[in-house]
């Protein structure tokens, strides 16, 4: 715990180094004024708003720059850029399916957004809140910059001096740039779509002086290679902005008549306390307790549930018993109307689907969604593989895209620290093999267990496809530091056919839990022929087939499985005119919600294992 503190004071110092202030968790509980609705903008594929004719960065007064307001003093300014209505989106919301011009740009768009301001509270802290913005942002109030953020689905927000917030009409301007680039976490090569926009929720908040800013209740679970605890406690800290040591700190938890009172040790304070006998949260019993935390006069209001997950010797423990994951894949996208996926009923339309299958578990693939799904996942009792998109050839030699991806990282275990619902961090997906790989992604699942000791870490490792005759072994390296070694596999869609799986067998060095954190073929929905012909729905329904009966065989520390994928999908790599037509069709459901062949198997497969293990 100690070096926790003293990672999370040196990194809210190292934050601030990139402009940005720490983040504010649980935003939801805030007082705020949104910034959703309809934003007018600027398209910008030149950064003239940005750049002089000498491609110089503009000087934040100069007139010309697209965050200073686009009104001519008198009729002989002239100006080269205007925000109007005739030009807006809808935030949140990514741009590429608001206008048809926009279903392939990659680039620069400047959003503007006019609002009035009234204080409540002459004494209040403000601040700027975005869910995400893919891919840079750089924000303007009022003409003066508060702040650059990268990464395009992890939230962060920027601090606003009181004097630069407007009574009536504050400019507020963000230019949203989604050009992918080859130092970038993502990077150039991604299999799904660059929806580009401010695709979550803008708001901004109102905050005492001192405040909350961050907190960590959770069960505490025993150490790595230990038998779990039977009556675990809660352990965590709170991090309160500006508190001074000895200021009183409180939690309760009404429905539990409980009570704790604490006194601040600075901004951080530890916290370790019995809890009166609890309902556990699991897939079960989705259990969350309204847990009220006050200090300094400010108080917050979360719904958390309390469980322990571990990975001891071949198992995966949840609350101290053996777990079976039956998951599946999921991309942040709603197929149907071709647009990512933000906030609840977006949650739930994907978290059903995969109930509907029969999931116990969902990865949420390949960077982290919408609060609103591991909210949502909170409430209906599925578990949750959230990740960052560190995502194939990453440029694993430079440390900047290093701090990139730990930036990323921090954000995403921040906002979500006390989902009862997670149970796994992944540092990225499907990395090739190389020394310098393997120390990055090393380094990141550090980093993700400095600031969790309560979850497990893992990553979707790649196959030693033939190592021993019929066996293929995951002994990629990385697997030492995993807590669950999971791999992705695709025999019989990529190189053969679907009947290897009968002469196939898996195995790893690794005395850890193994999982599938993917497999699937392409079907198009509605096109039948016969289980040899690619594409249509038979080939995948004959793929699922033979992956389950190889199942069968899979040896004793195989602890589930999350194929992909939910939905058909999004991406500029699927060209087939026939059947993908900028598509991937691995998923269960096509792109209208219409279940395929393939679906019937998957469920039937997860009956089977819900009478196993549940
Ligand atoms: C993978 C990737 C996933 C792709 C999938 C495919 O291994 O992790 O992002 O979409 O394969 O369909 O090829």
């Amino acid at each position: 715990m100690k070096k926790l503190f003293l990672l999370i004071t040196l990194l809210a110092g190292a934050v601030c180094v990139q402009a940005q202030d720490s983040l504010i968790s649980n935003i939801g509980a805030r007082k705020a004024l949104s910034l959703n609705g309809k934003w007018q903008y600027i398209v910008d594929p030149y950064e003239t708003g940005f750049y002089d004719y000498r491609y110089k960065e503009l000087a934040e007064n100069n007139g010309d720059a697209y965050w200073n307001t686009d009104i001519p003093r008198n009729k002989t300014e002239k100006k080269e850029h205007g925000y109007n209505d005739k030009y807006s989106l809808q935030v949140p919301g990514d741009w590429n399916h608001q206008k048809p011009e926009f279903l392939y740009y990659e680039g620069t768009v400047w959003y503007k957004k006019s609002f009035d301001f009234h204080a409540a509270d002459t004494k209040s802290r403000y601040y700027l809140y975005f869910g995400a913005v893919n891919y840079r942002a750089d924000v303007y109030l009022n003409g003066k910059k508060l702040g650059m953020h990268i990464g395009g689905f992890t939230p962060f927000n920027f601090s606003v001096p009181a004097s630069l917030l407007k009574e009536k009409g504050n400019f507020l301007v963000v230019k949203v740039d989604n050009k992918r680039g080859a130092d970038e976490v993502p990077t150039l090569n991604t299999d799904w779509w660059n929806y580009g926009g401010i695709t979550r929720d803008v708001k901004l908040v109102e905050v005492p002086q001192s405040f909350i800013q961050d907190y960590v209740i959770q069960l505490k679970r025993a150490e790595p290679g230990k038998a779990p605890l039977a009556t675990p406690d809660v352990s965590g800290w709170i991090k309160v902005r500006n508190a001074k040591t000895g200021d009183p700190i409180s939690i309760s938890i009404p429905e539990l008549n409980f009570k704790k009172q604490l006194t601040a040790t600075g901004e951080l304070t530890e916290l370790n306390f019995k809890l009166p006998k609890l309902q556990l949260w699991s897939p079960q019993t989705p259990k969350l307790y309204k847990v009220m935390v006050s200090a300094a006069g400010d108080e917050v209001s979360d719904k958390i549930g309390f469980r322990t997950i571990e990975a001891f010797g071949k198992q995966v423990l949840l609350n101290g018993k053996p777990i079976f994951m039956r998951g599946i894949c999921i991309h942040g996208e709603i197929p149907q109307e071709v647009r990512r996926a933000v906030g609840q009923k977006d949650a739930l339309q994907l978290l059903n689907q995969a109930k509907e299958l029969g999931c116990n578990m969902v990865r949420l693939a390949h960077y982290p969604h919408d609060e609103a799904m591991t909210r949502a996942a909170d409430s209906l009792g599925i578990l949750v593989w959230s990740e960052i998109p560190v995502y194939w050839t990453i440029n694993f030699g430079n440390p900047a895209v290093l701090a990139k991806a730990k930036a990323q990282l921090q954000e995403m275990i921040t906002r979500d620290h006390n989902r009862a619902s997670i149970i796994i961090w992944s540092v990225g997906n499907e990395t090739p093999i190389s020394q310098t790989r393997t120390d990055f992604m090393h380094s990141l699942i550090t980093r993700a267990k400095e600031f969790d000791g309560t979850r497990m870490v893992s990553a979707a490792l790649e196959v030693n496809y033939g190592a021993l005759k019929n066996v293929n072994v995951v002994d990629d390296p990385l697997g030492e530091f995993v807590d669950l070694v999971a791999f992705n596999e695709y025999l019989g869609w990529y190189g053969g056919l679907p009947d290897q799986c009968r002469t196939t067998n898996w195995s790893t060095p690794y005395n850890k839990p193994l999982f599938i954190s993917e497999t699937g073929a392409e079907g198009k929905s509605g096109f039948h022929a016969d289980s040899l012909t690619r594409f249509d729905e038979e080939f995948q329904e004959w793929y699922f087939k033979e992956q389950t009966d190889m199942l069968k065989r899979m040896p004793d520390n195989y602890v589930g499985i999350a194929p992909w994928v939910l939905n058909d999908f999004r991406s500029p790599k699927r060209n087939n005119p026939l059947y993908q037509e900028g598509w991937n069709r691995k998923g269960m459901y096509d792109d209208k919600g219409n279940k395929k062949k393939a679906f019937y198997i998957m469920q039937a497969y997860y009956k089977e294992m819900k009478q196993k293990y549940d």
